[in-house]
């Protein structure tokens, strides 16, 4: 079983979702939500309990530095799989959760084994390297906050869906389409909680239903340990970015609620985040997705 206290490889994430198909069969199954420019599959959980249940859309590591990111996808799925927790057992059997910790690996892996630091993927574009995968979604593709220059960290490629991470995970989620309640995008660092759209502070039908419950969801965060986030539109709470995959989800697929998150922290170790705050981000961050399973039951 997966320990709370390190990070880990792709490999030592794919070879722990192995064990668990073998270890629940029937319930847990590997999905493949495509494969990266280096020809990795980007591999995920399905979780299962019988079919034609509402959906959980849970996407970790597009941005492969942040590695706390797939770490708290991994403990989701440590969760609902092993939890006593009478909450923790019901939202394992009243929904199907599609969870993918790395969705790039390509990144994740150079992030190990090269360049800690390494946030997109490793596609060549002349002499450099990597189109920001957050920048790539066909979602007013390049209008803010996003780089012509391929040496960018945000840089947002050679159009929309260039990249094969972006393209076939995004087929993979029309898949699902509309059975899907609830998308949730997790990144770091910030302490954040955000909702559409990355270039506009414009509500739309739901937008303070999904705020409402956002905040909610928060103060359920803020039991555990005290650690405060906060709630708002992208746009107001980080900055203007567009072509990332909330965005996309939000207005391609109408999901009812979508989230991106900023894990920890705030700034004191960012993106190295140190390794005996996993299990405190993790346990944290499975609190407050608990609560808006909660609330969006009540909110309709
Ligand atoms: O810039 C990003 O992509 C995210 N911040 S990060 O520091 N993790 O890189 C913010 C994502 C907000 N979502 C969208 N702009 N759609
Ligand atoms: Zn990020």
């Amino acid at each position: 079983s997966m320990s709370w206290d390190m990070y880990y490889t792709l490999d030592g994430i794919n070879s722990w979702l192995a064990n668990l198909i073998t270890a629940y069969p029937g319930i847990a199954g590997i999905i493949i939500g495509g494969r990266s420019y280096e020809g990795r599959d980007i591999r995920g959980l399905k979780i299962s309990h019988g079919s034609g249940r509402r959906a959980i859309f849970i996407e970790g590591g597009i941005h492969s530095r942040e590695w706390i990111s797939p770490s708290s996808a991994c403990y989701i799925i440590n969760e609902l799989l092993t939890s006593n927790d009478p909450a923790t057992r019901a939202a394992a059997r009243d929904y199907d959760w599609y969870i993918f910790p790395v969705t790039n690996p390509d990144g994740y892996v150079w992030t190990h084994e090269q360049f800690r630091l390494w946030r997109k993927n490793r596609r060549p574009i002349g002499t450099e390297f990597g189109v920001d995968l957050n920048r790539n979604w066909n979602n007013n593709w390049l209008v803010a906050g996003a780089s012509t220059d391929p040496a960018s960290d945000n840089y947002a490629g050679t159009g929309p869906f260039s990249e094969p991470e972006t393209l076939s995970l995004s087929e993979y989620i029309r898949s699902v389409g509309d059975r899907i309640d609830l998308y949730i995008s997790i990144h770091s660092f910030g302490q954040l909680l955000m909702v559409p759209f990355g270039n506009s502070t414009a509500t739309y039908a739901n937008y303070h239903d999904a705020v409402n419950i956002g905040r909610r969801a928060m103060g359920a965060l803020s039991v555990r340990y005290g650690t405060q986030y906060v709630t708002g539109n992208i746009a107001e709470a980080i900055y203007q970015a567009t072509g990332g995959s909330v965005d996309w989800v939000k207005e391609h697929l109408k999901v009812p609620l979508v989230y991106a998150y900023e894990l920890r922290d705030r700034g004191t170790f960012g993106h190295i985040l140190p390794p005996d705050q996993i299990r405190y981000n993790n346990e944290e961050f499975m609190d407050s997705v608990l609560e808006i399973i909660h609330q969006a039951k009540r909110f309709g």
